[in-house]
């Protein structure tokens, strides 16, 4: 395909209630929009990566600058060979930088699906129209609050709901929410990385909760720990940080250190990384679920799309955009029943809305190709 131009809109979204995890509290979204502009269509992707290296070691700043000094030029010399699926291939000199490498791959892939009027769903083999939506719930002030919280979103229609722990937020708030709201709802935390081996006991205590998993309790390099923690208590484990690759699948899958893997594109360098992560994890009986950065739409709607597979068995944290969003970048994604349709449309299948990327863009830079 021949690219023609590629552009990096910088944009900031106010999210409808901050966002507190081990790490860090959000009150708005930043990111790095990503559009490719090739003879017959536009391309459209967003950034996972944070303002601040908390969640993991990207950072947007440093992603817009990758993107610009060092992954551009390498597609730029592929010339007019270049297909989505050269792309990690061309990159892979580059170190790292999962979350820039996605971006710029997922932009070139809905463009060369626009211009084949292939949908994202169709290309990596969704089998389900629709797919069931749970919700992230961040740490809050008080239990009164998170049960409060817990409870609109339950209303609303949510399938499951994850809970955000850290040290000292999380025995309680669990046994809270499941005597309010009882055993059948399917509940599951995520520390991201704030606990060590030697809380073993401590998380054991999450054992009577009946929780669907726990996610990511340690250092994401600390496959071991997780291994030996899988022994020490009945939750299954569920990586995040952890796994960059279908590489680092099947090495925590074979150490034992989860049973259960949240599959986040953004964070494995693309869709196609991704899509491998469910084939690894499918060939050994591992159920995953697609993870989310609270994406706009537009990252929502490719998310959604890969959701459909076959093995995504658990609700994925691909929620409705008005749980993030009072407007969304793209028309919003609603609940219905619990679910969200899976885009049916060439590529992403939806559209940017111009007036809201105008009021949310703070900086524009155009990459003459
Ligand atoms: O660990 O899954 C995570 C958001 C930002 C960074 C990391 C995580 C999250 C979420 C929210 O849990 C998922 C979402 O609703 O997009
Ligand atoms: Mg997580």
């Amino acid at each position: 395909m021949k690219i023609e131009n590629i552009e990096l809109h910088r944009v900031r979204l106010p999210l409808v209630r901050p966002f507190r995890t081990s790490f860090g509290t959000a009150v708005e979204r930043e990111t790095t929009l990503v559009r490719v502009v090739t003879a017959n269509a536009e391309g459209w992707a967003e950034c996972a990566a944070e303002p601040d290296p908390l969640y993991s070691s990207e950072f947007l700043d440093a992603s817009d600058l990758v993107i610009r000094d060092h992954l551009i030029p390498r597609l730029q010399a592929l010339g007019d060979r270049l297909t989505a699926e050269l792309v990690a291939t061309a990159l892979e000199p580059v170190k790292g930088h999962f979350m820039s490498k996605a971006v710029l791959e997922t932009a070139i892939l809905d463009a060369q699906l626009k211009e084949t009027g292939v949908s994202f769903g169709g290309y990596l083999g969704a089998v389900h129209d629709t797919v069931p939506a749970g919700v992230s719930v961040g740490i809050m002030d008080s239990i009164d609050e998170l049960l409060e919280v817990v409870e609109g979103y339950l209303a609303e229609g949510y399938l499951r709901i994850k809970l955000k722990i850290e040290p000292g937020w999380d025995i309680d708030p669990v046994r809270a929410v499941r005597e309010r709201f009882g055993d059948d709802m399917l509940l599951q935390v995520d520390a991201n990385t704030a606990y060590t081996l030697a809380d073993a006991r401590h998380l054991a205590r999450l054992d009577p909760f009946d929780l669907l998993l726990m996610e990511q309790p340690m250092k994401k390099d600390d496959l071991l720990g997780h291994a030996n923690l899988a022994k020490l208590i009945s939750t299954p484990i569920c990586l995040d940080e952890s796994i960059e690759s279908a590489r680092d699948a099947a090495t925590a899958i074979t150490l034992g250190a989860c049973s259960i893997i949240n599959v986040k594109p953004a964070r494995v360098g693309g869709y196609l990384e991704a899509r491998r992560i469910h084939d690894v994890a499918a060939a050994h009986g591992v159920p995953v679920w697609c993870g989310g950065m609270l994406e706009t739409g537009i990252g929502r709607a490719a998310n959604v799309a890969l959701a459909g597979l076959p093995n995504f068995v658990l609700p994925g944290d691909t929620s409705a955009s008005n749980r993030y969003y009072a407007e969304d970048l793209t028309a919003p994604f609603v609940l219905d029943n619990g679910h969200l349709a899976v885009p049916t449309g060439p590529g992403i299948g939806v559209e940017v809305l111009p007036d809201v990327l105008k009021r949310v863009t703070v900086a524009t830079t155009r990459i003459t190709y």
